[in-house]
């Protein structure tokens, strides 16, 4: 743990230079970009010229960055002052590796534990590596908790909401939603619930609204659905004009086991289908049927056990159909060409156990 008179001097540190590129690992997180955005809050408050670098960031981040209204540059500049966040080796920079070489002030902050901490040394070089704190987030709190004990914390020039779901959004994301959490990661967070904050917004600030195609093709697969009950399972068919794979995805979760979607733009036939855990434990392996399905459509076929495809040229209902017979098939069954639909009448006469 940083003691108080390390946090001191961090802080000091921190405030001597007027302009800085805070840095990231390759593939950001949201933990890098979290502390990333809220520490150059912090010192746009206090009057620094601050810019974000990473040469590339992970899907989670880009939606953190885009709802937090922030961006980042993506190719070295000439800055001289480089805070690195979240990043032990030097190599995890990238094409931002470069920028050490002419650096004259150099901070890394990070919690991860590293054996090669020489290499960042630079003219100036400062390390602080908490490796007891779960997230470089709550580092950076701690650092704004500092300045506030010491009064320098300006808040008629600090954007604290973003700042504050920038940091949230890094300890969730790095403590697996709270399950390597320690009680100093409950005591920062303590701090941020009685602000008003709440794990869920966490859950808004990554994720991106479907747009409105996506959301009417998942929608219109659910309305056109055909469902069998085969064995012990659900297997439900439909077609979309696109997104079969996510409508395929979203079936399951409605609750079907299977789900075959087929996709026809009239020159292109696709068809996806996904499978539960529960089915492949029977020896299932759809990338095998769809294999198979390939050559009714006209095209090729494969994937994984539990998520597979084939793309073709024509047939898609009979694609569909021969989907579930082979289903049936590797199970063990024979469907003697006709595969019943489940319908409203077989559904009553299950229910009343007729
Ligand atoms: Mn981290």
């Amino acid at each position: 743990m940083l003691s108080n008179v390390e946090y001191t001097r961090l802080m000091e540190i921190l405030l001597r230079q007027d302009d800085y590129i805070i840095l990231l690992h390759q593939n950001a997180d949201p933990d890098a970009v979290g502390s990333g955005i809220a520490l150059k809050e912090l010192l746009k408050s206090q009057g620094k010229k601050v810019i974000i670098g990473t040469e590339t960031l992970n899907n989670l981040s880009k939606n953190l960055l885009s709802n937090l209204g922030d961006f980042i540059v993506t190719a070295p500049t000439d800055n001289k002052n480089l805070i690195i966040l979240d990043t032990s080796t030097p190599v995890q920079l990238g094409i931002f590796e470069r920028m050490l070489d002419n650096a004259e002030v150099l901070i890394s902050i990070d919690h991860h534990e590293t054996f090669e901490t020489s290499k960042f040394k630079g003219k100036k070089y400062t390390y602080c590596l908490n490796k007891e704190r779960t997230s470089t987030a709550e580092i950076i709190f701690d650092i704004m908790l500092k300045m506030k004990d010491e009064g320098l914390l300006n808040k008629e020039n600090l954007d604290c909401d973003k700042l504050i779901r920038g940091i949230l959004t890094g300890i969730v994301t790095d403590t697996g939603h709270m399950r390597f959490s320690d009680v100093n990661t409950l005591k920062t967070l303590i701090h941020i619930f009685k602000k008003g904050y709440h794990i869920s917004d966490v859950d808004d600030l990554l994720k991106v609204e479907d747009d409105i195609s996506k959301k009417i093709a998942i929608l219109k697969a659910h309305q056109r659905m055909k469902i069998y009950s085969i064995s012990d399972f659900i297997v439900a068919t439909s077609n979309v004009s696109s997104c079969e794979a996510l409508s395929a995805k979203a079936i399951l979760s409605t609750g079907a086991d299977v789900a075959f979607v087929g996709a026809d733009n009239g020159s292109e036939v696709r068809i996806s289908g996904r499978a539960k855990k529960a089915v492949l434990d029977r020896g299932i392996n759809l990338a095998k049927i769809m294999s198979q399905v390939a050559s009714i459509i006209d095209g090729e076929g494969g994937g994984h056990k539990g998520a597979a495809g084939a793309n073709g040229k024509r047939n898609m209902e009979e694609g569909l159909k021969k989907c579930v017979e082979y289903f049936v098939q590797e199970l063990g069954g024979t469907t003697n060409g006709e595969c019943v639909e489940y319908t409203e009448e077989t559904e009553i006469q299950d229910c009343w156990g007729k």
